[in-house]
């Protein structure tokens, strides 16, 4: 792969963060083009989808989605591998990365659009990206409008009056869980980036420029705020470290958050789908959960558990019982 990528994407997008990061980390040299209205009609051109990140390749081919976007250059460029040599290992790294593009989005999207100071922030921040180069009214129409829509949409990620407080205990949960163990190391599993870093990352740096979560993991997390920063332009600082050696940080996510909320509401998510359900209820960790389902997670969930079959061996299925994950990923 030669030549230069393009990479249509926002600061305002944990997605896009996040494929621009795995693109320093490899050094892929790539031009970064915050979307906008000016290049609107370049975008329809190459996208499928209305969603950022666009990458548009030297050959003139679009592609979407974060994560088969990292996969198709972790197989193709060399440079330093995000991916461990355990499979268990990869495996789990997969499954960080799942956990933060999915149910990470839901902290950052319910903090950014609930809270009426960090909606109109982030509406500003878009609404400047979008049509700065119309002049301050054009902006302040823009504002309005982004904050109306986006507060709209909450409830595709399920945030509502229901599911705020479990929500915000994840939020602060994974938070402390992090800011423990990276208290003693670089990147998530070591002294190098991997596939976990990257989707988690993207949702925690959103969350860091907005007003609300911000202030508390800045309060409350100096280790993750460090990685954070750290995370904007990787280094292979050292090696990954053994599971055995990861554990005893690792698991309380594994376990309080992956195997009691993540996995339980992405099943309860894809059976109503495949129901036809309108909205679905359930009791996640002995709180009440109760959304209309989002399409987009029944396919990522197929995903996780393909590649669970691939990867499916006794070490690992040790740590995934232990965790209570493992019956969500055999289903
Ligand atoms: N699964 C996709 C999600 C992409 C996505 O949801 N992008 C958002 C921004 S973070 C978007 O473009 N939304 C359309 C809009 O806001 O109009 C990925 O990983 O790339």
């Amino acid at each position: 792969m030669t030549g230069t990528y393009r990479l249509f994407g926002s600061e305002l997008s944990p997605y896009s963060v996040k494929v621009r990061s795995y693109f320093c980390y490899k050094g892929i040299t790539h031009e970064w083009i915050p979307r906008s209205a000016l290049n609107q009609a370049e975008f329809q051109k190459f996208a499928k989808l209305p969603l950022i990140p666009l990458v548009i390749t030297p050959q003139g081919e679009g592609v979407q989605d974060s994560t088969p976007i990292i996969e198709k250059f972790e197989a193709a460029v060399g440079g330093p591998s995000i991916v461990p040599e355990d499979p268990a290992l990869a495996f789990l790294s997969a499954l960080l990365e799942e956990y933060g593009d999915e149910w990470g989005n839901k902290w950052m999207f319910h903090y950014r659009w609930a809270y009426p100071a960090d909606c109109w922030a982030t509406a500003e921040r878009i609404a400047q990206q979008m049509m700065g180069h119309q002049g301050p009214l054009a902006v302040a129409q823009a504002r309005a409008a982004i904050a109306e829509r986006m507060s709209g949409r909450l409830g595709f990620v399920g945030s509502n009056a229901t599911t705020q407080p479990l929500i915000e205990t994840s939020f602060k949960r994974a938070l402390a869980i992090l800011d423990r163990h990276l208290a003693s190391r670089r990147y998530l599993l070591g002294g190098r980036p991997a596939l976990a870093d990257f989707g988690l990352w993207g949702q925690f740096y959103e969350a860091a420029t907005d007003p609300t979560p911000g202030a508390l993991m800045r309060a409350t997390a100096p280790h993750v705020m460090a990685w954070v920063q750290r995370m904007v332009s990787p280094k292979e600082e050292g090696s990954f470290e053994s599971w055995q050696s990861l554990e005893a940080g690792l698991m309380p996510l594994l376990h309080d958050e992956i195997g009691a909320l993540f996995l339980p509401w992405s099943a309860a998510n894809a059976e109503a789908i495949a129901k036809g359900s309108k909205s679905f209820e359930m009791t996640l960790a002995g709180a009440a959960w109760a959304q209309e389902p989002q399409k987009y997670h029944a396919r990522s969930l197929a995903e996780i558990r393909r590649k669970y079959a691939q990867a499916r061996m006794a070490e690992l299925d040790r740590v995934l019982d232990v965790a209570d994950c493992r019956r969500w990923l055999a289903a």
